[in-house]
């Protein structure tokens, strides 16, 4: 059997439904490897699943991008930010498991993009002034945060400041926050360099002067396939440069797997209770 790729959207806790779209494209980690685009976790019923099970798999069989809720699990776990006392934070078994330090220490690892061929997995999108070069680059300055001591003071930050524009003559710190909100929040833009963070519906009900950011006029990036998730309104999405996977499964939608080698498209309802 050939190597296939094969790309899955927001998953967030859903467990029992990701191991039913596993069996429907008959998936063989001896031949394929996985892309997940990010938010494992939060809103569903099983998050403490998805993480020990995308962990075991590996860095080989499994390529991972983190999302705004992986984000949210760092910022509660780091003590950035309190857990809400409402029903929708459903985060506490796995902050309260025995091995929630491992998991953590292992998804803080992971990048917000990442590039294999002429493909870019992230979990949001790419703002459309930055060439594939630059977002690369801003990604890992970013990551670099996360991944090391100065993780608290990125994630302090992003959770009390709008950086919603990109300029160059930003602060790391800044440059970083913006960044993360671009990689993993964006859905509009209202110029190439600005993005809107609150619009969440569908693109035709957007409010005037907000473009998607994947159709933004004179964005740089043409010559790579955009793999991404996060906009459950927007839903399953194929284009010549992009593919938008989030068809929102914890919403009652369904959870869906693109094969990028086949171009194959398998998509399984919620299971979840
Ligand atoms: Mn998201």
């Amino acid at each position: 059997m050939p190597m296939r790729t094969i790309a899955i959207g927001d998953i967030q806790g859903c467990y029992k439904t990701l191991q039913r779209l596993l069996e429907r494209v008959q998936y063989n980690p001896a031949h394929d490897q996985l892309f997940l685009v990010g938010d494992l976790v939060n809103r569903g019923p099983d998050s403490l699943s998805v993480l020990r099970w995308a962990k075991e798999l590996g860095d080989k069989h499994v390529k991972v991008v983190l999302g705004n809720h992986d984000l949210y699990l760092l910022s509660l776990y780091f003590g950035v930010k309190m857990m809400r006392k409402d029903k929708k934070d459903s985060l506490r078994a796995t902050l309260n498991a025995p091995d929630c330090d491992e998991l953590v220490a292992w998804l803080r690892m992971q990048p917000l993009l990442y590039k294999k061929g002429k493909n870019l997995l992230v979990h949001a999108g790419i703002l459309p002034a930055w060439t594939t070069k630059e977002a690369l680059a801003n990604a890992e300055l970013a990551a670099e945060y996360l991944r090391g001591p100065k993780i608290v003071e990125l994630l302090t930050y992003w959770n009390t400041h709008s950086c919603n524009s990109w300029k160059k003559s930003l602060s790391k710190l800044e440059k970083a926050a913006v960044t993360l909100n671009v990689l993993t929040r964006m859905r509009t833009c209202s110029s190439l360099k600005t993005m809107d963070l609150a619009f969440s519906g569908k693109p035709k009900d957007a409010p005037r002067g907000l473009i998607p950011w994947f159709k933004y006029p004179g964005r740089e990036i043409t010559s790579h396939k955009i793999v991404f998730g996060h906009w459950a309104a927007l839903g399953y999405k194929k284009s010549s440069d992009f593919i938008a996977l989030d068809s929102g499964c914890v919403w009652g939608g369904s959870l869906t797997a693109y094969c990028l080698e086949d171009k194959k498209k398998f998509s399984v309802r919620s299971v979840e209770e």
